[in-house]
């Protein structure tokens, strides 16, 4: 039997020799063309269509030859190919050394087990193939690997040990997969990998095997459900620039010299349980521009040294136990877009330094301890888009300066010791759609300013000392919150409805006309009997007519948006960067997307196609003569219904003639930390 085996493994070696002797070149191009007729629709696909039988080979688009015109390169990324992956044909190409076939729409199987034969691959790229089942051991066959990408796959199980034997790994691609189980012994030997990334999977354990990449630049590991310590080792990578570890359980203090050594350029270590202060260098080489501890248990206070960091964007170390006097010049980083420092232990002000931060869009702060004035000079700071630096203990007047905000959407000054009165100013910050003061020492009027703002959703100013009349133009917000102060005089006919008695009590000087939770007000203060008696006969007979009015708009309404919203001319004009067009607006204005129903426009509910969501309110352009129309009523009760409901950003405007549409961020849970996600 032996006999008999050996002799037909002769004849195939032969068989083999004569066919590659004949016509080496012919041979490949029959075997890319059979690899060719295992895909689904490969007719209509461009590339595909230089494959055929009387192109030489090394003419095939996506089809690279060495110099012996034997083929080295096969590339089909991204072409939409579909089938079950054959690798059979493939896969005697002798001298294939870089096969690369990610993002294409294969139909589900396993790890192609002929790949094995390929002794002399050193580039496999089967990220987004749809691969399925646990990652095989014989991998550690393809010992001429140095880049191997499976990540976007279905891959469950273990990381086979075998991996560690794919010495010239330089770049090893794991992520978005089903990994389970520890990183496997034998990672260790892998002295030459540069680039790892085993992000999104469910690995445990700890990160020992990484004591011994020495030359790692790149290690991307956020996640899975890593615990343990981030290993002494990693303080000495010397080439270290990208660390991404957030999201798992890590504990203990991180290295103190990590990121020093390089020009390293991330930290995200959010959302773990580490311990001890922030590594002090990581900025040494002046080129650090994330540094992200969100979420941890750090204390300690700041290092000097990131003031003087210049390159920084992002600075979060939100939810830690950092105290001490913020250094002035984090204020002023020049780069920064994001200085998130909440629910900390810092003290002291905030210095005229933040001047100088030109691209800072989102200034956090709740939660500390922090005094003082804030500076004029903040009004510098013409990129921010939030300031959000509640229940701290800041004192004095509001700067007026804030008025030249342009593009200030969120101000939240609530819980600290304001004082004076609200600037007229903040009148201009025509993306205001977010207030609260509430909980301050502010008195004088209401600014009747913030009335005007087109896009203001919510207005707290409860619990303060605040007097004189409530402004009339203070309606259709998603909440307002006036309670616990000294306001006085009538209350403005457009807030005279039951939806918005919780909004207005607690201010002993208001009287009403209409509302029976208040006095009424003397004939002297509104108007008078005869009116009175008018605008009541009136309710009463339009209360019916209001009905079939709604009735009859909404039916046409329906019709209208659902028919004619593509035809208009729109005009778009984004407050943020939008990652939707207005085409996916436009198109998801339907029935059952509404949520909110009102006189004046709807509300609806949009999921993008990357499931993200938004709040759309769609408003209808009022007669030209300007006033509220009787509609009015029924919009507030629709938008009351939602008021809780935390609608912060405003993306964009949509508008044509006939009406409107203002695009909101939509929290159906009202955290503002959780949209912050890095
Ligand atoms: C093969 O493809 C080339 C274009 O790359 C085309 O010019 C030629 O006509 C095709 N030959 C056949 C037999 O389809
Ligand atoms: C991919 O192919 C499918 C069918 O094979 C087709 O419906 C789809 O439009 C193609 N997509 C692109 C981006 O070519
Ligand atoms: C690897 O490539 C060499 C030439 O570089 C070739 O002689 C050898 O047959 C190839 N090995 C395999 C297993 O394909
Ligand atoms: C995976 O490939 C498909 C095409 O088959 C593509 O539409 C999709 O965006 C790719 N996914 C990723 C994460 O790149
Ligand atoms: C390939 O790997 C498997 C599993 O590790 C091993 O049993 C087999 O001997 C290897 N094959 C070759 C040709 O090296
Ligand atoms: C890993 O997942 C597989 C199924 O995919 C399961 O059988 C195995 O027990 C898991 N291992 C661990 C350590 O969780
Ligand atoms: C690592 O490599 C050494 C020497 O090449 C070898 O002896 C050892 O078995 C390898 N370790 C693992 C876990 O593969
Ligand atoms: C890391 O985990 C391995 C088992 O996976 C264990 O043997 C080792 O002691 C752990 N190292 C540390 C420092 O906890
Ligand atoms: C993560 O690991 C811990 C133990 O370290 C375990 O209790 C927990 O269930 C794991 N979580 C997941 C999602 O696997
Ligand atoms: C207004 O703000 C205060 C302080 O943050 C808060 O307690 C109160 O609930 C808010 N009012 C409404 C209606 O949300
Ligand atoms: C399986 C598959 O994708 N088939 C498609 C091939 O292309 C034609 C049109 O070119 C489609 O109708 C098939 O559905």
């Amino acid at each position: 039997m032996d006999a008999t085996f050996l002799y037909l493994r002769c004849l195939l070696f032969l068989f083999c020799l004569l066919s590659h002797m004949e016509a080496g070149a012919v041979d490949e191009r029959q075997l890319l063309l059979k690899f060719k007729s295992t895909f689904e629709n490969s007719s209509t696909n461009s590339i595909l269509s230089t494959w055929n039988s009387s192109n030489p080979v090394c003419s095939f688009s996506g089809v690279a030859c060495n110099g012996k015109k034997y083929v080295r390169e096969v590339d089909l990324t991204d072409q939409n190919l579909s089938g079950f992956l054959v690798l059979d044909d493939i896969c005697q190409l002798k001298f294939l050394e870089k096969l690369e076939l990610r993002n294409n729409a294969f139909h589900p199987r396993l790890f192609p087990s002929e790949i094995f034969s390929l002794k002399n691959l050193t580039y496999l790229g089967l990220a987004n193939c749809s691969l399925q089942g646990p990652v095989p051991k014989s991998i550690g066959n393809l010992s001429e690997l140095t880049l191997l990408d499976l990540s976007y796959n279905n891959m469950v199980g273990e990381i086979p040990s075998e991996v560690g034997k794919l010495t010239k790994l330089w770049m090893l691609e794991l992520y978005c997969n089903h990994l389970n189980g520890t990183l496997p012994f034998g990672l260790r030997n892998l002295t030459n990998l540069e680039y790892f990334d085993a992000s999104k999977n469910l690995l445990e354990g700890n990160l020992s095997e990484f004591r011994f990449s020495k030359n790692i630049v790149s290690l991307h590991l956020y996640e899975n459900n890593l615990s343990g310590e981030v290993p002494a080792e990693f303080g000495e990578f010397k080439k270290l620039v990208v660390l991404s570890l957030f999201k798992n359980m890590l504990t203990g203090p991180l290295p103190q010299k990590l990121g020093s050594w390089s020009k390293f350029v991330c930290a995200d270590l959010s959302e773990n349980f580490l311990t001890g202060t922030i590594p002090p260098d990581m900025c040494k080489m002046g080129t650090m521009t994330k540094l992200l501890f969100v979420q941890n248990k750090l204390s300690g206070e700041i290092p000097q040294n990131y003031a003087k960091c210049t390159t920084l964007k992002r600075f979060r170390v939100n939810n830690n136990l950092l105290y001490g006097v913020v250094p002035p010049g984090i204020w002023g980083l020049p780069n920064a877009e994001i200085i998130d420092i909440g629910s900390n232990r810092f003290e002291g002000p905030i210095t005229s330094h933040i001047g100088k931060a030109r691209t800072l869009a989102l200034l956090f702060m709740s939660y500390n301890q922090l005094s003082g004035e804030l500076p004029d000079e903040i009004s510098k700071a013409t990129s921010l888009v939030s300031i959000v630096l509640d229940n701290n203990r800041f004192s004095g007047r509001i700067p007026r300066s804030l008025g030249d905000l342009k593009h200030l959407g969120i101000l939240f000054l609530q819980s600290n010791m304001f004082s004076a009165s609200i600037p007229k100013s903040l009148g201009r910050c025509f993306l205001l759609s977010d207030v609260n003061m509430a909980h301050n020492l502010l008195s004088g009027e209401i600014p009747s300013s913030l009335g005007s703002l087109p896009s203001l959703n919510s207005l707290n100013l409860s619990n303060n000392q605040l007097s004189g009349q409530i402004p009339e133009k203070l309606a259709s917000l998603m909440l307002l919150d006036l309670t616990h102060n000294r306001l006085t005089g009538v209350v403005p006919k457009t807030l005279s409805i039951a939806a918005y008695k919780s909004s207005i009590s607690g201010n002993p000087g208001l009287c009403s006309m209409y509302m029976s939770s208040f006095p009424r007000c003397s004939p002297g203060s509104g108007l008078s009997k005869d009116v009175r008696i008018v605008i009541i006969c009136f309710s009463v007979g339009s209360a019916i007519l209001l009905v079939l009015l709604i009735c009859a708009l909404f039916l046409k309404k329906r019709k209208d948006e659902e028919r004619t919203l593509k035809e208009e001319s729109w005009e778009l004009n984004s407050f943020h960067v939008l990652s939707f067009t207005q085409d996916e607006i436009l198109d998801s204005i339907r029935q059952e997307n509404l949520i909110g129903r009102g006189g004046s426009g709807n509300v609806y509910r949009v999921l993008l196609a990357d499931g993200k969501e938004l709040a759309v309110k769609h408003i209808r352009n009022t007669d030209p003569s300007g006033g509220k129309s009787k509609e009015f009523d029924a919009e507030v009760a629709t938008l009351s219904s939602i008021r809780h409901i935390n609608v912060v950003k405003l993306y964009c405007s949509i508008t044509s003639e006939g009406s409107s549409f203002l695009v909101y961020e939509y929290l159906p849970n009202g955290n503002l930390w959780d949209r912050l996600h890095t």
